[in-house]
């Protein structure tokens, strides 16, 4: 059985990581059995420090793009075996465009934001025992918003990053058209990473942002979101 590690529920979303999601989204659109395990605690276990990361037998796997990997070499390509090359290239380029553009504007919506950053704190780090919650919070902050410089996100205005954003959901849509999925009517893992950076922005009402808005704005993928929640995750 797969052992998938993740944070855990928040609202109707299997997870606040769009890459957790993306993970749980292909093992269920592939039809492979798993347990997951959810907490914080497991960041201190996971190889590359962060998550999700899967055992399976004895391999223990980290970061989304290597389990995919692993799952579909192991399972003779069960997700994606059915894409042409020009495809499977099309889904390279969206899938890092989400995973390293997209996630980012996300990333800052709920992080830089103050209003996003209050409701976070609470969510994230409200069960953290006195005096802890008083320091550690505002530190995990702080780090964030350095990578957010770092990685450059944060050197944009408020509303460049929206339109950074809305330039790769404008691009999703465009190709998705009024498909079912990405590529038709057979799911692949380009319909799981979609589904799991659009999970966030628009099945969670606890943040809102004008990237979450424009993403709203879009019905295809407002119809995918709801469509691929409710047939894979029941709500
Ligand atoms: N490239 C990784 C990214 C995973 C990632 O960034 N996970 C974040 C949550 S969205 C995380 O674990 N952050 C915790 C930390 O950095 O301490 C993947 O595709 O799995």
């Amino acid at each position: 059985m797969i052992e998938l590690y993740k944070f855990g529920p928040m609202g109707k979303v299997c997870d606040p990581s769009p890459f957790c999601v993306k993970v749980e989204a292909y093992l269920k659109m592939a039809g492979l059995a798993y347990d997951t395990h959810s907490g914080n605690k497991y960041l201190r276990r996971a190889p590359k420090g962060k998550l999700p990361f899967i055992r399976d037998g004895d391999d223990v796997i980290a970061d989304s793009m290597y389990i995919i990997r692993h799952l579909e070499d192991k399972h003779n390509g069960v997700l994606d075996g059915h894409l042409t090359p020009e495809q499977k290239a099309v889904a390279h380029s969206f899938i890092k465009m989400i995973d390293e553009n997209l996630y980012w504007t996300m990333v800052y919506s709920r992080w830089a934001m103050d209003d996003n950053w209050m409701i976070l704190k609470e969510a994230f780090f409200g069960s953290l025992p006195f005096p802890l919650k008083l320091f550690v919070p505002n530190m995990i902050r702080k780090n964030l918003l350095k990578t957010l410089q770092g990685q450059g996100i944060a050197r944009h205005s408020a509303a460049e990053v929206t339109e950074i954003g809305d330039g790769d959901l404008a691009a999703l849509s465009d190709y998705l058209g009024d498909k079912q999925y990405f590529f038709g009517d057979r799911p692949s893992s380009l319909d799981a990473t979609a589904f799991g950076i659009l999970s966030q922005m628009l099945l969670l009402d606890t943040f809102s942002a004008p990237v979450f808005d424009k993403a709203r704005g879009y019905k295809n993928l407002v119809d995918f979101t709801h469509r691929v929640q409710d047939k894979y995750f029941g709500n």
